[in-house]
């Protein structure tokens, strides 16, 4: 049963100046400059501070940030196998529940933050983190979506975008495009499906300011299960010059292909809404990365065509691709 517990109310962060100074995820790791997914792992430390622990699946923000006698973290951090990021979450939770019951440790409320990554979190382990968002315990589980098996050498995962060059799909002179299908669209899917989870937001550690660290503190004030996927361009995987990885999340979300948006309770709010800012051209993100070198105007087209269906031609623009066609069975 659900224990009742002191509530954190973080407050909304409205200037970069307000944003903590403290640091919970600091020097000490390998990850590659520019690493979106390192400044993930920064900020939600940042964003819930020291009554937080983490857990973290296999993947790069396991390995380069647990190098031999050296990691940045500060809060507690434990490592769980790869796809495995739902479960270790409610462990953690059902743990520290029985030791407070128990009158262990004092009642209080500990964050229990669970990341994942794309491969990690929406393939191979998505019936945990659908296990996890159907539990009454507080936690808030963090897809970092680099697009790829990053940290085993940028294998293609559900979650690559169409058209990418990765070590699974190498483009040839027989078949240009090997990475064919469309990107999984897990934020919206775990949305619907999980009723228990009230708080589900898809954010940018880069692009708008303080996107994800607010989203973060939503989530943790929200309580009870929660879901953020974040977007993080990877300067190894999408090959790009690590100067850049800010400027590709802004071409993203600025195109469109990665929606910004949260669900909270059942209402959608757009954190970046193309129907009031416009949609640059999808080129514009895709010419800036070399996974993307091989591609010729004719997949640029179609990939803008899918782009535009998304935002047009969706029942809830850029979120669920099911079209108002209801008949009634008698009518
Ligand atoms: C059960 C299992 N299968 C395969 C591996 C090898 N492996 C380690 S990390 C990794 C890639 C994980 O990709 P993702 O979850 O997207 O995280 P990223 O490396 O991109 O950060 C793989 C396949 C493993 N550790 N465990
Ligand atoms: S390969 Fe990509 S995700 Fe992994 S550490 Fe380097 S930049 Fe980060
Ligand atoms: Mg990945």
């Amino acid at each position: 049963m659900a224990m009742q517990l002191p509530v954190i109310d973080y407050e909304h962060i409205k200037k970069a100046k307000d944003a903590p100074l403290e640091e919970f995820y600091t020097s000490g790791h390998r990850t590659c400059q520019g690493c979106e997914s390192a400044l993930v792992m920064r900020d939600f430390a940042k964003a819930s501070g020291p009554r937080t622990i983490a857990t973290g699946a296999t993947g790069c923000m396991y390995v380069a940030n647990t190098s031999y006698q050296t990691t940045p973290w500060i809060i507690p951090w434990m490592h769980t196998q790869l796809g495995a990021g739902g479960s270790s979450a409610v462990g953690m939770a059902a743990g520290l529940r029985a030791l407070m019951r128990k009158g262990k440790i004092p009642k209080e409320k500990i964050n229990v933050i669970n990341f994942s990554g794309d491969l990690g979190g929406a393939d191979m382990g998505l019936s945990g983190v659908s296990g996890a968002l159907q539990t009454d315990y507080d936690l808030l589980i963090i897809l970092y979506d680099n697009e790829s098996a990053a940290n085993t050498d940028i294998q293609a995962t559900g979650l690559t975008t169409y058209g990418a060059q990765t070590t699974f799909t190498p483009p040839g002179s027989v078949r240009r495009i090997m990475q064919a299908r469309w990107k999984k669209n897990v934020a919206p899917m775990l949305a619907v499906g999980h009723p228990t989870c009230r708080y589900v937001a898809t954010a940018s550690a880069t692009f708008p300011a303080l996107d994800f660290m607010n989203k973060t503190r939503k989530a943790l004030n929200t309580g009870g299960p929660t879901f953020i996927h974040t977007f993080d361009p990877c300067p190894k995987g999408w090959d790009f010059h690590p100067g850049y990885s800010r400027e590709l999340g802004e071409l993203g979300i600025r195109s469109g292909i990665f929606p910004l948006y949260e669900i909270l309770d059942g209402k959608v709010k757009y954190t970046y809404d193309p129907h009031k800012k416009g949609r640059i051209p999808v080129r514009d993100y895709l010419v800036k990365q070399g996974r993307f070198a091989h591609l010729i105007d004719e997949d640029i087209d179609y990939i803008q065509g899918m782009v535009d269906t998304m935002w047009e031609e969706w029942e809830l623009p850029g979120i669920a691709p099911i079209k108002s066609g209801l008949e009634m069975a008698n009518a």
